[in-house]
């Protein structure tokens, strides 16, 4: 889930001064009219004086967050159908109905994970939990080995369930968003605008690739979608300058978040994960805190690869959370366990689909629920 350590006392005035710089967004692009729509629409954040009211409310608000819960989590079954069908139903498969434990066996669980790409360090080590179980006499069936394969699924997630907080304390709380080229880094910042505007959030969006053509548009296309104010120079602009830029303008209009977009680079390219360096200098010379999160997109697809990705982008800016994309589109989403158990980053978020609510805040236990979720 979300969620958002607020300010003592969250500010009142709305943006109004026009940005200087005139590549900036106009002022028919200026978040005040929605952020007053959103905040009244929220019924949650309403204060009344009469007690009943209140209550009434609350208890309809958590039968609809139920209902809300139980058609997210539907929604992520069917989402990530090709890996619950390849790990879940395969492992559902090989081990439900009390068989008796053999090496055969064993082998085939081993196969079963490592086709889902969980990878062949993470598969040794789980594997190695169930020998010891096996060894203990704590395991006697296979009904009993899948129940606790999934315990140790769910234990390999547990570094990384941790969701993003929004420190409210900074204003504005800076996301710069890392990855190659096509990892989904623009699809996903759209996705977070339209998440953090829903919560109530004043949110601006730095265009800083301006390296691929027409990257800075794709952009535009989202914020004006959204009513989010871009921050933009043309194709070739000097991408620090651009977030530097961004980020006094979200200072000075008193934005809540700011995400910056950066060219897709090739995560072995020197020059390329230099300049990411200096956008983190750059911003820090406006504040030392910022960023406040380096997100790094991982493309599910690319399977075992995006560890090596993970580990270079970590080693040149430090990766402070992952948002893994395209898990709607492959069979091989067990890369979360071993990006999980290789990498310890908190996993923030999870993209499942191109459209704007196909993104959701990663929660280890429903995920692997979500991938045995067919299983009888
Ligand atoms: N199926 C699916 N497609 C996605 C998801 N996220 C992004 N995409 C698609 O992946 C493609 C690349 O996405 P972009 O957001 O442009 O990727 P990028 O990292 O910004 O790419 P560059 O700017 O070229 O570095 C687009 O066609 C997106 O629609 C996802 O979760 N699921
Ligand atoms: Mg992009």
């Amino acid at each position: 889930m979300l969620r958002f350590l607020k300010r003592g006392s969250k500010k009142t005035s709305e943006p109004t001064a026009e940005l200087a710089n005139s590549s900036e967004p106009t002022s028919s692009s200026e978040p005040a009219s929605s952020a007053e729509t959103i905040s009244s629409a929220e019924p949650a954040n309403a204060e009344t004086s009469n007690g009943e009211v209140d209550n009434a409310l609350s208890a309809e608000q958590a039968v609809d967050q139920e209902q809300a819960q139980h058609g997210f989590f539907k929604r992520l079954s069917s989402k990530i159908s090709k890996t619950s069908n390849s790990l879940g139903d395969g492992l559902g498969r090989l081990l439900l109905g009390k068989k008796e434990i053999d090496e055969e066996l064993l082998e085939d669980i081993e196969t079963q994970l490592l086709m889902a790409d969980v990878g062949i360090d993470t598969t040794n080590f789980i594997m190695g939990k169930l020998a010891e179980g096996i060894e203990r006499e704590a395991l006697l069936d296979s009904d009993a080995l899948y129940e606790q394969l999934k315990k140790e699924l769910q234990a390999t997630l547990s570094p990384s369930d941790q969701p993003f907080v929004i420190d409210c304390n900074h204003e504005p709380y800076v996301i710069l968003v890392v990855g190659v080229n096509g990892a989904g880094k623009t699809t996903t910042i759209g996705k977070l605008a339209k998440r953090f505007q829903k919560e109530g959030l004043d949110v601006m969006l730095a265009a800083g690739d301006t390296y691929r053509a027409a990257a800075v548009e794709q952009l535009q296309v989202w914020g004006e979608r959204n009513n989010v104010p871009v921050v933009a120079q043309h194709t070739g602009a000097d991408s620090a300058s651009v977030i530097f830029d961004a980020l006094q303008s979200a200072k000075s209009k008193g934005a809540d978040v700011l995400i910056a977009d950066t060219a897709g680079r090739l995560h072995n390219k020197d020059n390329l994960m230099e300049e990411l360096k200096k956008v983190v200098r750059v911003m820090g010379k406006i504040d030392a805190a910022a960023p406040q999160e380096i997100l790094l997109v991982l493309d599910a697809t690319t399977g075992q690869n995006a560890i090596a990705q993970a580990e270079q982008f970590q080693a040149i800016v430090g990766v402070t959370g992952l948002a893994i994309t395209k898990l709607d589109g492959t069979a091989k989403g067990g890369v979360l366990f071993a990006i999980s158990e290789r990498l310890k980053l908190p996993i923030r978020f999870i993209g499942v689909g191109e459209q704007v609510d196909d993104l959701r805040p990663f929660d280890a236990n429903e995920f692997v629920d979500a991938v045995f979720s067919n299983v009888k």
